[in-house]
């Protein structure tokens, strides 16, 4: 497995980034920050009693708490997101992916981009709230594969494409794995079912204004810089678009 620098500077995150399609920041959210959403997702856990909608042959949450969704505008993370995508960047989703003893099981090898909608150059970010790791179902992501751009959905089969390296990155709370939305990925059950809670942010240019969300809301947050579209689109709230 392909372990990271910890030490590296932003610049250098990003250049691994663009190079494999993924990279993880070491403790982005330290302290007291990182405290306090790990707190808020333990007291939300705790309400919800394990209730969840298996959405997709995974657990994703999409309704939290204000004091977890802040999350989206943490200077770390805007600061990487202004790196990737410019200075004028807002939110295409948020959820909250989970396993544990509710739910352990497995995800194909999968691109997001043919899951989402509007520019395809989405940056997600996976914020650790707990250890995250093969054991536990962590996410393996296929080194380059974001090359091969828009393949739509479905199970991709990496036997059919050059070899290629997979990795699952082991992640603390507080690390981030950043993805590219073309980049393949998996996760495999998991074999201790120990938490593993992943915050989960697509960031994309402010000049796209398609976005999913279940929260009442116009237009997806903007986190910096300024809109650059006035056409806002929810798919989530909003519905389908063409008639059956
Ligand atoms: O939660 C997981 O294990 C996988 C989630 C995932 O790959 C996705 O939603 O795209």
């Amino acid at each position: 497995m392909t372990t990271m620098d910890t030490s590296s500077p932003l610049a250098d995150i990003c250049n691994v980034y663009r190079q494999d399609g993924f990279a993880v920041v070491r403790g982005a959210l330290t302290g007291k920050v990182l405290a306090r959403y790990v707190d808020a997702w333990t007291a939300f856990a705790a309400s919800i009693d394990g209730r969840r909608e298996i959405d997709g042959g995974k657990t994703q949450i999409w309704e939290f708490p204000d004091d977890l969704d802040r999350m989206i505008h943490e200077p770390a993370l805007v600061t990487v997101a202004t790196n990737l995508l410019g200075p004028d960047v807002c939110v295409y989703l948020r959820r909250i992916l989970v396993k544990d003893t509710t739910y352990s099981g497995q995800v194909e090898t999968h691109q997001d981009a043919a899951y989402s909608f509007g520019n395809p150059d989405k940056l997600l970010c996976m914020v650790a709230l707990s250890s995250c790791g093969p054991d536990n179902g962590g996410l393996w992501y296929v080194k380059g594969s974001h090359r091969f751009g828009l393949l739509g959905q479905g199970t991709i089969d990496p036997e059919r494409f050059p070899p290629m390296e997979t990795v699952c990155p082991v992640l603390e709370p507080g690390d981030v794995l950043l993805a590219h939305s073309y980049a393949w990925h998996r996760s495999e059950p998991s074999r201790n079912m120990a938490p593993r809670v992943m915050f989960n942010i697509f960031y994309q240019s402010a000049s796209d204004g398609n976005f999913t969300s279940r929260r009442a809301e116009g237009r997806p947050p903007l986190v910096a810089g300024q809109w650059r579209t006035d056409h806002f689109w929810n798919r989530r709230l909003a519905g389908k678009i063409f008639r059956e």
